[in-house]
């Protein structure tokens, strides 16, 4: 493509590595500023892998004692290991080590919800609060391996506490405070979570989240938790259990000893993490201690080109793998400054996001998809009235970016001095598997473009399982080799964990999602080929909604797709039939809706509910999925091969249903 093409048709067009710009540090380099150095470095994590990781472990991660493995084990077995023999210490790492060196650093910002709120805490100041925690877990009787339930707003408290767990080798559980009751019970519950740490309410956008009240519902169904530590987050009055529940403020006051780090095997759990699988039930990732650090060390150093004064910033929650790995551990592992945003993109105005980034002088900025189209819809003067010159690199995660969105991303918020990084990588890799380097990849929008160090991706035929080797293929995404980061297990079913990602294609793990390798080899991720929809970036399972839903009295059957939405990426239709005898109305789909959100929270709030006489099914009586979303899509002309569909006369009712709602 010419010149010329590339400027009429900016989301084809190829854009080469950026030259170091005058917003570059003088004083530094690029960790990788060519190609052939990426090449290089890929190779070798490929070809001697224990070389490799040997070396980033020893440049990013303090052990305790040296490990004598650097990875054992392997993917089609499922019971991969990394760096045996060592001991560390996660918040040594991220914290200790640098209250050492750099004790005035600024560990933290923190953008509260209301602007003007903003406040920082020093590496100094993060490890004392940490030790604290970590002290009142120890008054709790909690010991290493334990588990705690953290239920926490966008606040450094939620941080300082996942640090804290880290501390003395519990094992954190972080559900997202948009969750229900309902679904943070199940999550305690399997867990077997023996604290929760939660805060009185949350804020979000101005509107008031009543954690605790949530917690108080959850623990009605979990005889595990014995204590509850309550950050007061807005100092209103919540009712307190006597015997369980802990003021936040009160306890840390009270610790006066310092807590030292406890040193833990690099195999020991450090966490887990619920997401959506195919079925109805969340699955408990778990992820080990060395291998994620890393991982997640070495991800944030290099695809962000992260390091000394930079104030990175993530606005994903701490309640997705995103906050923990790059609003967490990442950045503070590397010992430079994070932001916790509280906020939503939109309040007081959209121009939000841009008058943070002004205020702290963030240098990277890394958000989703959903945010960058919802903000692109509400015009460039929400961003062009701020400055952004301390911006040098924008990242996307979440959903595939749609080349639209990354072009007015690169210039409208990048002003064409900024890299876009789209990284593309799950709950279960713990960092980045496929993603471009700032400063050396040649970048075409709405492509992940290269595999990260350690990643050798295959693209298989998903009905055969044979890999489509050269360029020009489509298929499923899998991963040949073992690396750091990779949860290690499901809790409590590993069975499922190796059906699910080890054994659906042999020797490799599945990512579940379908992806193209173009003629230059750039990978192109399309979207998940099993029953899991994505939501701006929230990961539900169809399952999941269904069983909602159904839990409404009026209900007797319903079926959810994900159909294409030009903001979230996808949307939630639900269809639904009524129990015999009652009548569609408002009141009956409103109380369906608010069945979801009791039992899921908000996030599973279906967009479009539409009540039908029948669902369209097979012979052997399973619901025609694929019918549901081509009709929810406008696209009833082109349903296929129907010779299954037991009860044909059921469409046109069908199709003139949806046809009034679209
Ligand atoms: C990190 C995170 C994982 C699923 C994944 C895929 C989608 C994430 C993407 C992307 C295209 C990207 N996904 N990043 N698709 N391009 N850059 O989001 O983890 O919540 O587990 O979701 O999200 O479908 O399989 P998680």
């Amino acid at each position: 493509m010419t010149v010329e093409e590339s400027q009429l048709n900016p989301i084809h067009a190829l854009y080469e590595p950026y030259p170091l710009t005058s917003r570059y540090p003088k004083d530094r380099t690029p960790w990788i500023s060519s190609f052939e150095q990426y090449k290089a470095m890929h190779d070798q994590s490929i070809n001697e892998p224990d070389v490799f990781w040997r070396l980033r472990a020893s440049e990013l991660v303090e052990f305790d004692t040296p490990f004598h493995t650097v990875c054992s084990g392997s993917l089609g077995e499922g019971n991969v290991k990394w760096f045996e023999g060592g001991k560390l210490n996660i918040s040594y790492n991220c914290v200790d080590r640098w209250a050492e060196k750099t004790p005035d650093a600024v560990a933290i910002i923190y953008e509260a919800d209301q602007p003007g709120g903003a406040k920082s805490v020093t590496y100094k100041e993060l490890l004392d609060q940490v030790s604290r925690v970590a002290g009142v877990f120890k008054s709790f009787g909690l010991e290493k391996g334990d588990t705690v339930a953290i239920y926490m707003p966008m606040v450094p408290e939620a941080a300082i506490t996942m640090l804290a767990c880290t501390r003395l080798g519990l094992v954190h559980n972080v559900v997202f405070a948009g969750f229900s009751a309902h679904s943070l019970a199940e999550r305690i519950r399997d867990s077997n979570a023996k604290a929760v740490v939660t805060s009185d309410q949350g804020l979000r956008g101005g509107k008031i989240i009543h954690n605790k009240k949530i917690v108080d519902e959850a623990l009605l169904t979990c005889s595990s938790v014995t204590k509850v530590l309550v950050f007061e987050r807005t100092g209103a009055e919540v009712p307190m259990q006597q015997g369980r529940d802990v003021s936040w403020s009160k306890a840390l006051s009270e610790q006066n000893e310092f807590v030292p780090p406890v040193f833990v095997d690099s195999e020991d759990p450090m966490f887990i993490l619920y997401t959506s699988g195919s079925t109805g039930k969340p699955k408990g990732l778990l992820h080990t201690t060395a291998g994620y650090l890393v991982g997640v060390a070495m991800t944030t150093k290099y695809t962000f080109d992260l390091g000394k004064d930079d104030v990175f910033c993530c606005s994903a929650d701490i309640g997705w793998i995103t906050g923990h790995s790059y609003g967490v551990y990442g950045p503070l592992s590397l010992g430079v400054t994070t932001v916790i945003f509280e906020s939503v993109p939109n309040y007081p105005d959209a121009s939000r996001f841009w008058k943070t980034v002004d205020e702290h002088k963030i240098t990277q900025f890394y958000t989703a998809p959903t945010a960058i189209r919802s903000l692109r819809r509400l015009g460039d003067d929400f961003v062009n009235c701020t400055d952004l010159s301390s911006l040098r690199l924008i990242a996307s995660v979440g959903e595939p970016i749609n080349p639209e969105a990354w072009v007015w991303y690169k210039s409208v918020v990048g002003k064409d001095l900024c890299p876009v990084v789209d990284t593309y990588w799950q709950t279960e890799n713990g960092s980045h598997l496929i993603t471009p380097l700032p400063f050396a990849t040649t970048t075409k929008p709405g492509s992940a473009t290269f595999p990260m160090f350690g990643i050798e991706p295959a693209i298989l035929d998903p009905n055969t399982g044979e890999e489509l080797t050269g360029p020009n293929v489509k298929g499923v995404l899998c991963i040949k080799k073992p690396w750091p980061s990779i949860a290690r297990s499901i809790l409590g079913d590993h069975d499922r964990y190796l059906t699910t990602y080890m054994h659906a294609y042999k020797g490799v793990y599945f990512t579940g999602d379908a992806a193209r390798r173009d003629e230059d080899g750039y990978y192109w991720i399309s979207g998940r080929v099993d029953d899991v929809i994505n939501v701006s970036g929230h990961r539900m399972s169809t399952a999941e909604i269904e069983s909602a839903i159904i839990q409404n009295e009026s209900v007797a059957e319903s079926a959810v797709v994900g159909i294409e939405d030009e903001i979230t990426g996808q949307s939630i239709c639900a269809f639904v039939t009524l129990q015999a005898g009652l009548k569609e109305s408002d009141q009956i789909k409103k109380s369906i809706i608010a069945t979801v959100r009791t039992e899921i929270g908000p996030i599973a709030t279906p967009k479009n509910l539409i009540l039908v006489n029948e669902l369209p099914k097979t012979r052997s009586g399973k619901i025609i999925r694929r019918i549901l979303r081509k009709v929810a899509s406008g696209e009833a002309d082109q349903l296929g091969d129907l010779s299954t569909m037991s009860d044909p006369s059921l469409l046109a009712p069908l199709v003139e249903k949806c046809c009034r709602w679209v």
